[in-house]
């Protein structure tokens, strides 16, 4: 073998997800800031990215988290996402990984029975608590960064569907959040083409039309993610497809996506704090969420949320790159 490079991984699942968590190889990126360090990412190390996310490493739906030194003295890690897409700000699936792995291979000091995890991430500290049993890390609850409704009843003409109403709320990331009934696009894995298409289309509209932008973080722009939700959700229990740029879905019920959709729920009046929401994937897989507190982020008014979910470690990596390979950032085929 001959190595050019060799990054260490714990691979892991969040209900169906992977993140491929970095623990070796990488060192110090630069950066005062974790939010600078996903910029250093994205705009000097993204062959980096492409390495652990694209083929022959990775696939179309990967999803990672590289572990940093915390650049603030209030968390125990610093995390700089990884995705097939770029760069998120935040990751709730990546996150209860990432809690997983640092519990489960004793990267932090663990107790019982629960575990607290300050982790560093782009989008602001988030805190991770691990219910741990007997070493296992049963399940993983996120206090995630505030979240609001940033436009609700918006409309945009989508190319093969007419006009399509839609809410845009932020969790970590933007959602774009719209009724398949509406749409009159039927729910469910063998539906799968025409929810991508629709996910796709309604993001390429809103993209030419009204981008959203972080009210205090310019840096946090762009949807990229289209929430898709099936007919006979509530405030209670909702079941949704998760379609991502560039064209892949959330194989888990999404950590931002579902404080997304409990702020909308929120800022519509039907959900409260300290309330119970069950958010289902694709796959039939939950995450609760609970609203525990109001903010203001720049003027907007906003929540925070709790996400409840569990994760499994599925073996460990190692990824080099030998000085002949023709591929050395990877690629994506389709
Ligand atoms: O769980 O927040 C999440 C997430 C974002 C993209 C994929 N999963």
């Amino acid at each position: 073998m001959r190595a050019r490079r060799m990054i260490h991984c714990v691979e892991s699942h969040t209900e169906g997800m992977p993140t491929r968590v970095v623990v070796g190889g990488v060192g110090e990126l630069p950066g005062a800031t974790m939010e600078a360090r996903r910029q250093h990412v994205i705009h000097e190390r993204d062959d980096l990215r492409t390495f652990l996310m694209y083929e022959p490493r990775g696939h179309s739906a990967m999803s990672g988290a590289i572990l940093q030194s915390p650049t603030r003295p209030d968390a125990d890690w610093g995390v700089v996402y990884i995705e097939v897409a770029g760069c998120l700000p935040m990751c709730g699936h990546g996150t209860i990984g990432v809690a997983t792995v640092l519990v489960e291979t004793g990267m932090v000091e663990v107790h019982e029975p629960v575990t607290t995890i300050r982790l560093d991430t782009p989008a602001g500290l988030v805190v991770a608590e691990v219910a741990v049993r007997e070493g296992r890390a049963q399940h993983v609850t996120i206090r995630n960064v505030a979240s609001f409704a940033l436009a609700l009843d918006q409309s945009v003409q989508v190319p093969g569907h007419g006009e399509v109403r839609y809410d845009m709320a932020y969790g970590g990331n933007f959602y774009a959040i719209t009724d398949l009934a509406a749409a009159g696009i039927p729910f469910g894995r063998e539906h799968a083409r025409a929810l991508m298409a629709f996910g796709l289309a309604l993001m390429d509209a809103i993209a030419a039309s009204s981008p959203p932008v972080h009210p205090a973080e310019p840096g946090i722009h762009g949807c990229h993610h289209a929430q898709l939700v099936a007919p006979g959700s509530d405030a209670q229990r909702s079941r949704h497809a998760m379609v991502i740029r560039p064209g892949y879905f959330d194989r888990s019920p999404c950590g931002t996506g579902t404080s997304a959709r409990m702020a909308q729920l929120h800022a519509r009046g039907q959900l409260g704090l300290d309330e119970t929401f069950v958010n289902e994937s694709l796959l039939g897989r939950p995450f609760l969420g609970r609203l525990v507190g109001t903010e203001d982020v720049a003027g907007v008014p906003a929540v925070v949320p709790t996400i409840t979910g569990s994760a499994w470690i599925t073996g460990t990596s190692q990824h080099v790159l030998d000085p002949s390979d023709p591929f050395p950032i990877g690629f994506l085929l389709g």
